[in-house]
């Protein structure tokens, strides 16, 4: 079972071995996030720093730093396993037999049981401080970047509701510090927590919830449709809903395992200029105009945490943020893309840039028409390149990607050159938001699709390769590189590879 509360998590990582304290005093302005850059980058453990310059309170990062934390997190031993409870009550079909019946009675419970519970107290309201005694200086809010101008909360729930259908939406959107009592609130151009707040008469009411259990912490960046709610996201796949208390000073529930929350509301036309903030395209994103966020309380648990996380250029914490999104949206992306075999979004391509799909190919012009549905489905919709290779490459292997895309594409013919909705963020485009689209068809051709006969790809013969294994001590060569599959593996570079289905 995933952890219940931040707490519980440290407590984890702290047996599994994955989390270091540091008793020194470290300054929250710059110096963290050196330390982190270089944590992160040598698959380093989570930090918990116990005496943050200025504040009383510790802050924890790097919680979902590797591909280890993130499976502990989810309490499963890969990323695949957790898309695969998805995937079994995303496939729910009416039931055959008893045995079936009851297999999918307590599927369909999984599912009840996943919407959030209101309870009437949590600990994240044992301190609660409102009015002129709201005060953000209290928390070690992180300056990351040397041209950030202030320091910014990085990994928060920011929890609205619509104000036209009363659904709830969870979105992680980092907030820019203005002042004790303010900040921006950086939800960006295709975002759900925006829509809500063009949808309200003037005044959107929003809480925050920071320091929350690791799954409803990843919930709040999973891109699930509009009109569905994070925290039943969150409820399903910890096994457990999610509990909520009436927040203090605004007409919304907030998560009772919270460390800290912030109330309050943003009004419509009341914006300023957001940013620079070193971000995650590994470019400093300009100034933009973003609403302002007026904090009317905040309430804590007495010795609250607070968490951070620093985005920069790739890779960073957030890199397994975006694999566990990639690996539990495969069998949703099915649902309607059901040739499509897998997918891989590189870290470097900061997910919006790339995305490698490989698809069971059943007619010409197969791999246009996926190419349409990626440039079609949700925030994937913003993809910039999407590369398309046959079933059996594996989409995880960049060099195999590379070598099938050199081998298998004649530019002025399998190049498809588009246009549409690019991410926020991309700074590429002479137009912010839009602009051009490259789909690079790598599959197999054939006279089918009007091209000469394709030929075979080299491969040895099976049982040659099983006699050459069973024999393998008796020549004596003392190979490095294990075999897999009767070849070596291929070196993969950091982050290159999840897991790969089975
Ligand atoms: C660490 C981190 C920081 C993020 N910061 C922002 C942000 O400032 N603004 C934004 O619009 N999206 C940001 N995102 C992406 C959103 O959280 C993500 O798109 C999510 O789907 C938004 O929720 P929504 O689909 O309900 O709008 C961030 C994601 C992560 C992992
Ligand atoms: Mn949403």
């Amino acid at each position: 079972m995933p952890p219940a509360d931040l707490r519980a998590w440290i407590r984890l990582l702290e047996r599994e071995g994955e989390l270091v304290r540091i008793a020194a005093e470290v300054d929250p302005d710059l110096e963290i996030t050196e330390i982190v850059d270089r944590t992160v980058k040598s698959g380093g453990p989570a930090l918990l720093f116990e005496r943050p310059r200025g504040s009383d309170h510790p802050l924890l990062i790097n919680q979902f730093g590797t591909e280890r934390r993130m499976c502990l997190a989810f309490g499963e031993p890969t990323l695949d396993d957790v898309a695969r409870k998805l995937e079994d009550v995303i496939e729910l079909q009416p039931p055959q037999g008893l045995a079936e019946k009851v297999r999918g009675l307590r599927k369909l419970k999984s599912i009840a049981d996943s919407m959030p519970r209101s309870v009437r107290r949590g600990p994240c309201q044992e301190v609660v401080l409102t009015g002129d005694d709201v005060d953000l200086d209290l928390l070690p809010i992180q300056r990351c970047w040397p041209g950030d101008p202030a320091p910014f909360v990085t990994l928060p729930a920011v929890i609205t509701r619509d104000p036209r259908t009363g659904t709830r939406n969870v979105g992680m959107y980092r907030m820019q510090k203005i002042d004790r009592r303010s900040t921006f609130m950086h939800w960006q151009i295709h975002k759900d927590g925006r829509m809500d707040y063009l949808a309200s008469d003037g005044r959107l009411e929003v809480a925050v919830a920071l320091g929350l259990d690791p799954v409803t912490a990843y919930s709040a960046s999973a891109p699930l449709p509009k009109h569905i709610d994070e925290f039943m996201l969150a409820g399903f796949l910890r096994g457990e809903a999610v509990e909520l208390v009436g927040a203090k000073t605004v007409d919304l529930e907030v998560p009772a395992n919270a460390e800290i929350v912030l109330e309050g509301y943003v009004q419509q036309g009341e914006v300023g200029q957001e940013g620079p903030f070193g971000d995650h395209t590994g470019y400093y994103t300009p100034a933009e105009p973003f609403p302002v966020f007026h904090v009317t309380a905040l309430t804590m648990r007495r010795d609250a945490i607070y968490p951070s996380i620093v985005v920069g250029k790739p890779p960073q914490e957030d890199a397994w943020l975006g694999k566990a999104t990639e690996r539990i949206f495969l069998p949703a992306i099915r649902m309607t893309v059901p040739e499509l075999v897998d997918y891989d979004l590189p870290v470097a391509g900061a997910f919006h840039n790339c995305a490698i799909v490989s698809i069971r190919k059943a007619f010409p012009g197969h791999a246009r028409k996926v190419m349409h549905a990626v440039w079609g489905l949700g925030l994937l919709s913003l993809t910039k390149c999407v590369v398309v290779v046959d079933a059996d490459v594996d989409v995880h292997d960049y060099a195999e990607v590379f070598f099938t895309v050199g081998a298998n594409v004649d530019p002025k013919r399998d190049l498809l050159l588009s246009e549409g909705p690019l991410d926020h963020l991309d700074h590429a485009p002479t137009l912010q938001f839009v602009g051009g689209k490259l789909g690079i068809d790598a599959t197999r051709k054939g006279p089918a699709e009007g091209t000469r006969p394709w030929p075979d790809e080299i491969a040895m013969s099976p049982e040659v390769r099983e006699l050459v294994d069973r024999r393998w001590v008796e020549y004596g060569i003392d190979l490095e590189a294990p075999m897999e599959n009767g070849r070596p593996t291929p070196r993969r570079s950091l982050f290159s590879r999840a897991k790969r289905r089975d």
